[in-house]
């Protein structure tokens, strides 16, 4: 993955959010996948939880030496969150403008500073480019998901 497809998905995917969800109800963006899943709503608060969480690895890696970088439960987090119980607006907002500091932060980066290094808590040894490819492309699946999830509730409301 290149930069330039890296920072493209991180100042795109909130927006483009923002216009798939126009014109969904409530109902519709609370209601859970049919193997239980999280809901539209909840997909959402769970990018908001990742770039709160990856957000912090970033910052942390660009300005310490080799830090070892903490795991999160992620249910919990989405749990705590109570996304369906929130409006999405402002949890897209929020997203938005945690990608766009992380946009920010990878923007100032020579070649060396992509590749520092950091040690994760569950993978171990990592690079600063390994796990924005990764929080990357998991926004990218998160995304698609959402996609998909919005044909399932239409087709709901049509039957
Ligand atoms: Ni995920």
């Amino acid at each position: 993955m290149t930069a330039e497809e890296i920072i493209g998905t991180l100042n795109t995917t909130a927006s483009r959010i923002k216009m798939i969800v126009v014109g969904l109800s409530d109902e519709q963006l609370q209601q859970r996948g049919a193997n239980g899943h999280w809901s539209i709503k909840e997909i959402t608060g769970h990018l908001l939880d990742d770039a709160v969480h990856y957000g912090e690895h970033f910052r942390r890696i660009v300005a310490d030496n080799n830090p070892l970088l903490p795991g999160y439960d992620q249910d919990a987090a989405n749990v705590e969150g109570d996304y369906n119980q929130r409006p999405i607006g402002p949890v897209i907002s929020e997203f938005d403008r945690l990608d766009k500091q992380i946009v920010a932060l990878l923007s100032g980066l020579d070649a060396a500073g992509w590749q520092r290094p950091g040690v994760h808590e569950e993978r171990g040894p990592t690079t600063l480019e390994a796990i924005v490819v990764h929080y990357t492309r998991h926004e990218q699946e998160h995304f698609a998901e959402i996609e998909s999830r919005i044909a399932e509730v239409k087709q709901a409301r049509a039957a």
